[in-house]
């Protein structure tokens, strides 16, 4: 293949369905559109017994985190702690309290964590036609702010394509589609509605947590790929957000022309769709598994990072 033949992006999503406009010049929180009070009252709706379920990761562990090539684990120091105050470094208040402090430090997307919808960006150009040099120096488009303020809460189904498929864990570079998505809700005994919010099991994170997959250059996310239809499907059906177990929401590499990502594109920059990377659904999984219900009440909010690309989030899925 020659250069100029090359496959880009902008060529493979050059016929691709685009939300850019549609909830006017300004919108800067995409497809959560979708998630109108109505939506929210019907997730509520959906829950029967109360119990709830957290979805963040550990951050900061001694084991080390797993984090995409590239980025490295947050680090966490105690400031001040007892040993400070036996070895007279801090003083007791007035009264006598005492206290512990710390500082943490990371990437934003070091944990679970969502996206801004200006993350990615391909031909200079970000979610709605904002100008790739917005992201100079800190988000002033599409950052993470508007959707740390608006907040993600809705009807959650749970997709729990590893068990569908009979294994703890998808494997290295495994991929699915849409149609896969709808086999597997229709095998759990669950509807993926229009605005569903989907949460998708591959078992990765879990896979990781345990040292039984490891991040390195060879590095090959097992996900969903990329396809016309399938991003028809999830433009269609308007989905607001995707949430997965896994650190970038999609395989790695698109197998039939490696190119890298391509959902950050088609769904995340054309569609507007926030993405929540990193959840922890191997417990959740298990209920849904146990008392066959995969839908609740889903909601999550990201950290309010001032010029911020993504937010640490530590989503909730009421059952
Ligand atoms: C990458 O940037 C690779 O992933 P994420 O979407 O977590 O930020």
């Amino acid at each position: 293949m020659s250069a100029t033949d090359a496959m880009t992006l902008k060529r493979l999503l050059a016929d691709a369905p685009n939300r850019w406009g549609h909830w006017g010049a300004d919108d800067e929180i995409g497809a959560l559109n979708y998630l109108t009070p109505e939506q929210v009252m019907y997730g509520l709706a959906s829950v029967r017994q109360g119990r709830s379920f957290t979805l963040g990761v550990p951050i900061a562990t001694h084991e080390g985190d797993a984090v995409f090539p590239g980025r490295w684990p947050a680090k966490h120091f105690m400031v001040a702690d007892k040993a400070g105050f036996e070895n007279g470094h801090w003083h007791p208040l007035p009264g006598g309290l005492e206290f512990a402090d710390d500082y943490v430090t990371g990437f934003a997307q070091a944990g679970t964590h969502c996206d801004a919808l200006g993350h990615m960006w391909f031909d200079d150009t970000l979610w709605n036609g904002f100008a790739a040099s917005s992201t100079n120096g800190g988000m002033t488009k599409a950052g993470i702010i508007p959707i740390a303020e608006r907040g993600i809460a809705g009807r959650g189904v749970l997709l729990d394509i590893a068990r569908f498929r009979g294994k703890p864990v998808l494997d290295r570079a495994e991929t699915f589609t849409h149609l896969d998505l709808v086999e597997c809700a229709r095998a759990q005994g669950v509807e993926i509605l229009p605005r569903s919010i989907l949460l998708i099991r591959t078992g990765w994170v879990g896979a990781l947590a345990a040292g039984l997959q490891r991040v390195g250059e060879d590095y090959w996310e097992p996900g969903l790929t990329f396809s016309p239809d399938l991003v028809r499907w999830f433009d269609e059906m308007q989905i607001p957000s995707l949430v997965t177990d896994t650190l970038a929401n999609e395989t790695t590499y698109e197998p039939g022309t490696g190119l890298m990502l391509v959902l950050h594109a088609a769904l995340m920059r054309n569609l507007g769709i926030v993405f929540t990377e990193m959840a922890a659904l191997d417990a959740l999984a298990a209920d849904c598994a146990a008392d066959r219900r995969y839908e609740g009440f889903y909601c999550t909010a990201p950290i309010k990072v001032s010029k911020g690309t993504g937010g640490a989030a530590n989503p909730l899925f009421i059952k």
